[in-house]
C-alpha cells in the first residue's frame, strides 16, 4: 500500500480548475433607511461569494451601519425564523451574517454561500444609505461546455435531469462536496453517487481520481475501515466517522471508476487498499458469515430513525464483492476466484440465515424481526433474491405501513437501482417522477438532502432549517435517465 504523502500528492495533481461566473442581481431599490430590506434573486441556485457597495445617500456615514445579510437556498428560507432553531447541528451552518460597517466601502463577504436569494436588512443607521453594485461570483468545477448532450423526450424527466445536473454542478468544487451549504466535505456515500452522475454528464475524471486519493490518505479506525469523510481545508484532515457501508462503497467507487475510465494506474494505486477494506469487513462476520453489530456509529444505510440495518449492510457487502470480482476479472488479478467463492458462500449464508422463506421477505432475528424496505433492496442488489421473488419482497415492503421506509434520496437511489435490476423499469421511472418530481413541485432548483412526500418538515437533525437543499447524493436521476432510456 502507498503512503499518505503519495496519496495526497496524487490528489493535488488532480486538482480541478474552478470556473467562475459573475452574476449581477437586479435591485428594486437603492436608498435605505433603518428597517428597510431588499431581496435579491439570482434566478437559480448558485455557490459562491457575494460583494456590494455601501455609500451614504445623504450627508456622510457618521455612525456605524448595521446590516443583516441572509443567504437562502429557497424562498421559504428567506423568512425562516432562525432564532427558533433547535436542531442537533450547530446553528452556525445557517447562512446569516450581521455586518457592521464604519464608513462607505466595497464589502467583500469572506465566506462562501450556497443560495438563490440574498436578503439584506438595514438594522441600524443614522443617515440614509445607498446599497449598490451587488455581485455574486459563482464557482464550480463543472464545465457546462463539456456537458454531454442528451435527447430526453419525456418533459418531466428532462426537467428532473436538468435539476439533477444543477445539483451536481453546485456540489462540484475542488472536490465532490456533499452539500455546499452543509457539510461541505467529501463523504464516501455521496462521492460514489456523484461520480456515477458525473460520468454521464461532465465526465470530469480528474475530480473522481482526486477524491479517491483524498479518502485513501485518511486514517483507518481500529477495525481497519477508511474514514467516511475527510476535510481538505485549511489542510487535509481525517473525519471521525468510519462507517462500514461507506468503506465498502469506496471499493465500489473504484470499480465504477475503472469501468468508466480504464485507468489501470489508479487501480494499481488503490487495489491493495480496497482489498484491505474487504478483509476488514470479513473480520466482522460471524461463523455463519453474517455481519455482527459493532459499537458506535458503524453503519449508515439511511437517515431512517430506529432502522435495524444489519441485513442491508450484509447486502452492501455482497454488492461490493460482486463488483470487486468483476474488477479483478477485467484486470486479470489472480485472487479473483477466491473472492468469487467467498461471494457465493456469503450469498448462500445470507439466504439461509436472513430470509424468511415462508413470508418471502428478509425479516429475521439479526434485525430483531424488523420489517424494512432497506433490507429487501440491499439483498436484491446483493444478488440473494431475484426475479419474481425479489419483486414480491420489494413490493410487499413498499406497501407495508409498518415497515421502515426510506427517508433520503440516497437510499431511494438504491431502490431505483434495485427496481431496474429486477426489470421493473416502469416502476423505477414512476418512482423517480414521484420523488424527484415531487421536489420540483415544491419549487426545487436543486435536489434536497432529505425528502419525504407529505412531510416537508422532516429533518434527521430535528430542525428543517439546517437541511441542505442542494445535496450531492440526490443528483442521480440523471444517471438513470441517461443510461436507461
Ligand atoms: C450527512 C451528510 C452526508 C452523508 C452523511 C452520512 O451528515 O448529509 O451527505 O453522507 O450524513
Amino acid at each position: 500500500m502507498k503512503d499518505r504523502n503519495y496519496y495526497l500528492a496524487k490528489a493535488e495533481e488532480n486538482m480541478p480548475k474552478i470556473i467562475y461566473s459573475e452574476l449581477k442581481p437586479e435591485a428594486s431599490q437603492e436608498v435605505f433607511k433603518k428597517g428597510d430590506s431588499i431581496l435579491l434573486d439570482l434566478g437559480n441556485h448558485y455557490v459562491g461569494h457575494f460583494s456590494f457597495r455601501l455609500d451614504a445617500a445623504e450627508y456622510f456615514i457618521c455612525a456605524p451601519v448595521k446590516m443583516k445579510i441572509r443567504f437562502a437556498e429557497d424562498s421559504r428560507e428567506v423568512d425562516d425564523d432562525f432564532s427558533s432553531y433547535d436542531g442537533d447541528l450547530p446553528s452556525s451552518w445557517l447562512q446569516e451574517e450581521t455586518v457592521i460597517l464604519d464608513h462607505h466601502m466595497t464589502v467583500d463577504m469572506p465566506r462562501r454561500y450556497a443560495c438563490r436569494y440574498i436578503k439584506i436588512t438595514v438594522e441600524a443607521t443614522e443617515v440614509k444609505v445607498k446599497l449598490s453594485d451587488f455581485k455574486f461570483l459563482a464557482s464550480t468545477s463543472a464545465d457546462m461546455d463539456s456537458l454531454k448532450a442528451a435527447d430526453i423526450k419525456d418533459e418531466e424527466l428532462r426537467k428532473i435531469d436538468e435539476i439533477a445536473i444543477n445539483t451536481l454542478k453546485n456540489c462540484m468544487q475542488t472536490l465532490f462536496e456533499d452539500g455546499p451549504k452543509r457539510d461541505r466535505r467529501l463523504w464516501i456515500g455521496d462521492l460514489r453517487l456523484e461520480a456515477l452522475a458525473n460520468y454521464c454528464t461532465f465526465d470530469n475524471r480528474e475530480i473522481v481520481k482526486r477524491c479517491l486519493h483524498l479518502i485513501a490518505a485518511g486514517e483507518c479506525n481500529e477495525l481497519g475501515f477508511l474514514p467516511s469523510y475527510i476535510f481538505e481545508t485549511p489542510e487535509f484532515h481525517t473525519g471521525w466517522a468510519h462507517l462500514s457501508d461507506y468503506a465498502l462503497l469506496y471499493v465500489v467507487t473504484l470499480c465504477d471508476y475503472y469501468k468508466n475510465t480504464k485507468d489501470i494506474d489508479t487501480v494499481n494505486d488503490l487495489l491493495d487498499l480496497c482489498k484491505s477494506q474487504l478483509k476488514s469487513f470479513r473480520n466482522i462476520l460471524d461463523e455463519n458469515l453474517i455481519v455482527v453489530k459493532q459499537k458506535g456509529w458503524f453503519v449508515f444505510i439511511d437517515w431512517c430513525k430506529g432502522l435495524k440495518s444489519l441485513t442491508a449492510l450484509q447486502g452492501v457487502y455482497l454488492y461490493t464483492l460482486e463488483k470487486f470480482t468483476e474488477l479483478l476479472e477485467s484486470i486479470g488479478d489472480s485472487e479473483k476466484e477466491a473472492y468469487e467463492k467467498h461471494l457465493d458462500d456469503v450469498r448462500k449464508a445470507s439466504r439461509k440465515h436472513l430470509f424468511d422463506e415462508e413470508k418471502g421477505v428478509f425479516v429475521n432475528a439479526t434485525d430483531e424481526y424488523q420489517k424494512s424496505v432497506h433490507s429487501q433492496v440491499w439483498m436484491i442488489l446483493g444478488g440473494v433474491i431475484e426475479g419474481k421473488e425479489a419483486e414480491k419482497a420489494l413490493k410487499t415492503m413498499l406497501k407495508d405501513a409498518e415497515a421502515k421506509q426510506p427517508f433520503t434520496p440516497y437510499m431511494r437511489h438504491y431502490i431505483v437501482e434495485a427496481m431496474l435490476k429486477i426489470g421493473l423499469k416502469d416502476e423505477a421511472f414512476s418512482y423517480i417522477k414521484e420523488i424527484w418530481g415531487g421536489m420540483i413541485k415544491l419549487g426545487a432548483d436543486t435536489f434536497y438532502e432529505v425528502y419525504v412526500p407529505g412531510d416537508p418538515d422532516f429533518s434527521p437533525y430535528r430542525d428543517r432549517m439546517i437541511n441542505s437543499l442542494c445535496h450531492a447524493w440526490s443528483c442521480t436521476p440523471t444517471y438513470f435517465i441517461r443510461n436507461e432510456l
